[in-house]
């Protein structure tokens, strides 16, 4: 394998960090699944605007590869490779009371987790085989769930075009295509193996088998952040009875992108800002001060519309999950008193 050219012209972590030094010094090692370099970077080689281009296929990939992955995640999430990973999913350590009670400005908040079965590789090398019987464990498991948490399991293999394109469109559903994915393996097989599952008001939703072997998920309309979290914790706690998931004392969950490492929690609103999407530059200077990220409201590198914008807690890693939850409560609250400030002006 020879030095991936292309990258010189990409701002990407990977760019950033897969030196020639770097490279030479990894390009022959493989994990015990057969992951290799050359699988590590193939996404963030073809997609150049990639934002950090790597992606894992096993626990082992974060120590054979360490040397590249370890500068990402330092970077990504703030990290020193030293720290310790802490969980914490304590709903009454949470403060969020609704930053927007009178609804002027958040539409939805949504939080989710990422989690992998320990001891199966990650969805870029996983066989079919494995992938279905991750299907059929976890969806077996769902099935038993009762109360709020009580719904239905969907294949994508079984669903009618207009319902899957009606789930997407609002939101509760994973897009297919997605070419970062598509180049790190993970479209493999599509939709095998595939689904999500939802209770009745979709506001507990589990996908299966997307990036990550489950993706637990939390949503409702409005910014009451506090019983997002509480309706998650409750979902993990189940899931966690029945499986064991991979964990790492540094790293925390281990996940298929290293951006999902520690807690693997996304906690976001969607929230109309018209006056801050005017002012870029004031937007981009709050999200980073408060360590919060903004995205498109069709998922990540979508554009955003009716100045709607997704704004989610940017660190996973070296912080619990409450502290996740916080920092996107605070870049909220941050946000809401500029956008007013400006609405004024
Ligand atoms: P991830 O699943 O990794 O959190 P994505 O950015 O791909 O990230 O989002 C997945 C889906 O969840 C997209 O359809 C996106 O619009 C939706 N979504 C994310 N945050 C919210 C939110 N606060 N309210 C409603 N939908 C959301
Ligand atoms: N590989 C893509 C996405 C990185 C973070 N997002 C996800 C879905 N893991 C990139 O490098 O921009």
């Amino acid at each position: 394998m020879k030095f991936p050219k292309p990258l010189e012209n990409s701002n990407s972590l990977l760019a950033k960090y897969l030196t020639k030094a770097v490279f030479e010094q990894l390009k022959d090692k493989k994990t015990t699944n057969n992951f290799t370099l050359k699988d590590v970077i193939k996404s963030g080689v073809k997609n150049l605007d990639s934002g950090i281009g790597a992606y894992a296929g096993d626990e082992e990939t974060y120590t054979i590869f360490a040397t590249l992955l370890d500068k990402i995640i330092e970077e990504y999430h703030d990290f020193k490779k030293e720290d310790l990973q802490q969980s914490n999913l304590n709903t009454d350590d949470l403060f969020a009371p609704n930053p927007d009670a009178e609804g002027n400005y958040i539409i939805s908040t949504r939080i989710r987790v990422a989690r992998n079965i320990k001891g199966i590789p990650l969805g870029t090398i996983i066989s079919k085989k494995q992938r279905n019987e991750i299907e059929k464990q976890v969806s077996t498991i769902l099935k038993s769930l009762k109360g709020e948490l009580a719904g239905k399991y969907y294949a994508l293999n079984n669903m009618r075009k207009e319902e899957k394109e009606a789930l997407i469109s609002n939101h509760f559903l994973f897009q297919s295509g997605d070419r970062f994915l598509e180049a790190a393996g993970l479209n493999r097989d599509w939709p095998n193996g595939r689904g999500i599952f939802h209770n009745n008001d979709k506001t507990f939703l589990l996908w299966i088998n997307e990036e990550d072997h489950l993706r637990i998920i939390s949503m409702q309309q409005g910014g009451d952040i506090k019983e997002v979290f509480v309706r998650l914790v409750k979902a993990i706690e189940k899931m966690q009875q029945k499986i064991d998931f991979a964990y790492h004392k540094h790293l925390g969950y281990i996940t298929t992108c290293p951006t999902n490492l520690g807690t693997a929690m996304r906690a976001s609103v969607h929230i109309k800002l018209p006056n801050l999407g005017k002012n870029k530059e004031i937007f981009q200077d709050i999200a980073k001060k408060y360590n919060v990220q903004i995205r498109g409201i069709d998922g990540e590198h979508s554009k955003s519309k009716g100045s709607i914008y997704d704004i989610s807690n940017k660190r996973r890693l070296g912080i619990s999950e409450v502290q996740c939850v916080q920092d996107m409560y605070r870049g909220v609250i941050a946000l809401i008193k500029k956008e007013k400030e400006l609405e004024r002006n």
